[in-house]
């Protein structure tokens, strides 16, 4: 990061308060409290598949770069995808929910674990994403903006008698619903927070790039904090509202190429805004690699893995160095880099 840490008011713009469902998130604030001091109670979560996934993206065979734009970084092959998904794989031990904290100074400081943030407008699918990562409802999803209103931490990778190996933040909205307090806690948390490897900015795949999310951009670019983009709500661009939409979607060649071919312009419109001409000038730019996910929609029967979810996994294993490049436990016990003989040929299904 950039500088030293502070905190200045325009910064917190971009978490703007909306006083009109101020009583609403009380209510709810109070009712999260209560909700989450009783999982902190048990400390491995349920084992349960998120229930809001019902419908199917009917193409197993979507690769990375259809639903993805990698242009300064290297599209995952399936081998890689597989061994991301090994290690998001749930066990006793994993995901684990770690601490909820309403206030930075609150968290425990001398953790050890590579963190990855999820950042967003409210209601843009933070938690719902973190459920499809980690396959299991350990978020609470609602239709509502401002349902997370603390900052939820889950432990990835962790094995019998060992720490997690990732950590991943679920945080407050802002924009709809938003409490300026949030913002600030997150803005702390974003400058000053060591472990913090990468912060990801969900963006509506519907709505674009709102002058809030602008806001955020240049606030992640001014303070140096390594971000990237992922879109969210994929199924929307790509088959609507779901249900006719996926027949159309499943109809035939032309339009499923279309769907994707309008997703990979609005991909590409989107690099100058991200990485603006002068980083000199503007500070670093977001990535150059934005994921689209979603997780209303499976890839298959059956599969249990959302479209996008494994490209997500993939990119939080790079930014944690959990991709193998950085020796591990976790990477000698399966690399991902195999034999030739053993890697998967490029017609393998792609989730
Ligand atoms: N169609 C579709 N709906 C989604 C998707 N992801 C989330 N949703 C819906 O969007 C709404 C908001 O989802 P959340 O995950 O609670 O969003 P959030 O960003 O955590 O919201 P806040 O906690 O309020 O900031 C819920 O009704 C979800 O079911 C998706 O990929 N596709
Ligand atoms: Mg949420």
């Amino acid at each position: 990061m950039l500088g030293r840490p502070s905190i200045c008011a325009s910064c917190l713009a971009g978490f703007r308060n909306v006083s009109r469902l101020q009583k609403q998130q009380l209510h709810q604030s109070k009712r999260s409290k209560s909700n989450q001091s009783k999982s902190n109670k048990s400390k491995s979560i349920a084992h349960s598949l998120p229930t809001n996934i019902t419908k199917i993206i009917p193409f197993t065979d979507l690769q990375p770069t259809d639903i993805a734009r990698y242009w300064d970084t290297i599209p995952p092959e399936a081998s890689n995808l597989a061994y991301a998904d090994k290690f998001f794989t749930p066990s006793r031990h994993s995901p684990v929910k770690l601490f909820s904290a309403a206030k930075f100074r609150t968290i425990p400081f001398d953790s050890t674990e590579p963190e990855v943030a999820f950042i967003g407008r409210s209601n843009v699918g933070k938690s719902s994403i973190i459920n499809a990562l980690v396959g299991q409802e350990v978020c609470w999803v609602s239709k509502h903006p401002g349902k997370t209103t603390e900052m939820n931490a889950f432990g990835i990778g962790g094995k019998k008698g060992g720490e997690s190996k990732i950590v991943l933040l679920d945080m407050p909205g802002y924009g709809k619903a938003s409490r300026t307090e949030w913002g600030i806690e997150i803005m702390k948390y974003l400058q000053q927070r060591k472990q913090l490897r990468r912060t990801y900015l969900l963006i509506d795949s519907l709505h674009g790039i709102k002058d809030n999310d602008q806001e955020i951009l240049s606030l992640l670019r001014r303070y140096g904090i390594s971000h990237q983009i992922i879109l969210s709500k994929v199924d929307r661009v790509l088959a609507g509202r779901l249900n006719k939409g996926l027949k159309l979607f499943s109809r035939g060649y032309e339009v499923r190429s279309s769907r994707l071919n309008h997703l990979q312009k609005m991909l590409k419109k989107m690099e100058p805004i991200l990485q603006p001409p002068d980083s000199r000038v503007d500070g670093p730019g977001a990535l150059g690699e934005i994921l689209t996910c979603t997780s209303a929609a499976k890839v298959s029967q059956e599969s249990q893995n959302c479209l996008g979810v494994s490209n997500i996994r993939w990119s939080i294993l790079k930014a944690t160095g959990f991709d193998g490049s950085i020796e591990t436990g976790a990477s000698r016990e399966m690399s991902p880099i195999q034999s030739a003989e053993d890697r998967p040929t490029l017609s393998t299904p792609v989730q």
